[in-house]
């Protein structure tokens, strides 16, 4: 998806104002952080539903009703390692996933404010990570990186890209049998640490990228 904010700058402010209506009206439609994957047919986990119903305009599912965010909080939606940056469900959490030569997928945790998660909230998180979209591959479980704010796994031989991982994570403060919320990365190369990244805009997601 590719949103056209550079060309905004050119444009009337009249249109650019139309555009901007657009872009807020569009963006539920288009922004589904969470897309049903061909192949992907199981059943919708909450999270997922969760996600659909935000992205439909629809109220949350009881249970998951977002915090009202902090002063301050999501002004930052930028990715900071070149990775694929998302928002998650609980607006509480950012995070940002990164594919490293020779087969390493790490995955960087930040809270509201985009900073960085201490090590021991990254350590109340855990979660798996599957080649491709099936539910059906193997699950390789993360484990705590060198950098205190992120996860990591190796993934051995099988990336090809381009590539998709289904990150199935369970932040902190999420209890220990809570379904996973789930991330769906497509990679076409190794990442390019010092590159622009890119984010993923959701419904709900107050400042988007
Ligand atoms: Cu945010």
């Amino acid at each position: 998806m590719r949103y056209p904010f550079l060309r905004m700058v050119r444009l009337s402010p009249a249109i650019a104002v139309a555009v901007a209506l657009l872009h807020v009206f569009a963006a539920p439609m288009i922004g589904k952080r969470v897309m049903a994957a061909p192949g992907r047919m199981a059943p919708k986990q909450p999270n997922e539903r969760s996600a659909q119903n935000q992205a439909e305009g629809q109220a949350p599912a009881a249970g998951s009703v977002p915090a009202v965010p902090e002063q301050g909080a999501h002004m930052d939606h930028k990715s900071k390692h070149g990775g694929a940056f998302f928002m998650s469900l609980d607006n509480k959490h950012h995070l940002e996933g990164v594919l490293l030569p020779p087969s390493t997928f790490r995955v960087y945790l930040y809270d509201d404010h985009t900073k960085p998660l201490k090590a021991e909230e990254t350590k109340q998180a855990n979660g798996t990570v599957q080649i491709g979209d099936s539910e059906d591959a193997p699950k390789i479980d993360l484990a705590p990186g060198k950098k205190k704010e992120t996860l990591e796994a190796k993934l051995g031989d099988s990336v090809k890209f381009p590539v998709t991982l289904t990150l199935l994570l369970r932040l902190p403060g999420v209890a220990p049998d809570a379904k996973p919320e789930v991330f769906n990365f497509d990679f076409k190369q190794f990442t390019d640490e010092r590159g622009p990244g890119t984010c993923t805009p959701m419904a709900k997601m107050p400042n988007m990228c």
